[in-house]
């Protein structure tokens, strides 16, 4: 059995993706202790500073086109120098966000056309995507208090509800179109029952793969 495992966590700013990652780590090392860590934009030295970059308040506004070929920019780095050689090497790819957030972003929020980005995502991965997409749902407005208590927000947080609620919409389109990856998670929820929930879609996932 193929011990390699692509997982990402999605959702809105504020789902609690970040809050989840340690229950998911813990949950995933007795099936697969080999595990690596990551996160999109970023993951690599040259994908954290495009990173830099598509966050940054102190530039001026980008295009949605830059905006979009910078984060395939990123990815592809990632992929070729992280994400493809740990999977190659069986380990477990644990991805805080990935390609869901630019049709999510870039798509719903921005408004360009899911065909073009379906090019660059074909491009870039071929035929990769995620074994299993944990899908963090809470509404925009639950999800961005939680981060705006922060002292700093980046280039997204700042734009307004509208563009949270798009993205949202556009997240359960894509559940709904993939299914067979999509696993949902209840985010309005207290952070020990989102957790509970977590481990026990990760449970039922890995009992249905041995
Ligand atoms: N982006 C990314 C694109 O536009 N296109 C792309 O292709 C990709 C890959 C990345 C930005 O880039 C965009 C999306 C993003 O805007 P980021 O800083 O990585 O920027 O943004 P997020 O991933 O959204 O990180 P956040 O920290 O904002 O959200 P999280 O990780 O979901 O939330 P978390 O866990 O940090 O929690 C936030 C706060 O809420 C509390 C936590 O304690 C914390 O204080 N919290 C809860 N409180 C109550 N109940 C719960 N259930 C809670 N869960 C968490």
């Amino acid at each position: 059995m193929k011990k390699s495992l692509f997982i990402t966590i999605e959702g809105v700013e504020g789902a609690g993706k970040t809050t989840s990652i340690p229950v998911i780590q813990e949950t995933l090392s007795a099936y697969n202790e080999h595990i690596v860590l990551t996160r999109e934009p970023g993951g690599t030295e040259v994908s954290e500073a495009i990173r830099e970059t598509l966050l940054s308040q102190s530039l001026p506004a980008m295009h949605p086109d830059t905006e979009l070929l910078l984060m395939f920019a990123a990815r592809a780095e990632h992929l070729r120098s992280k994400i493809e050689p740990a999977l190659a090497e069986n380990k477990i790819v644990l991805c805080d966000r990935f390609t869901d957030s630019t049709y999510a972003y870039q798509g719903g929020g921005r408004g360009i056309a899911d065909s073009r980005i379906k090019v660059l995502e074909k491009w870039t991965q071929g035929t990769l995507c995620a074994d299993l997409t944990l899908y963090l749902d809470v509404d925009a407005a639950t999800g961005l208090a939680r981060t705006r208590i922060r002292e700093h927000s980046d280039r997204f947080e700042d734009e307004d509800i509208a563009f949270f609620n798009r993205i949202r919409g556009k997240f359960h389109e894509l559940m709904a179109e993939h299914p067979e990856r999509y696993r949902l998670i209840d985010a309005s929820q207290s952070i020990s029952e989102v957790h509970q929930q977590i481990r026990d879609v990760l449970h039922t996932y890995l009992k249905e793969r041995r």
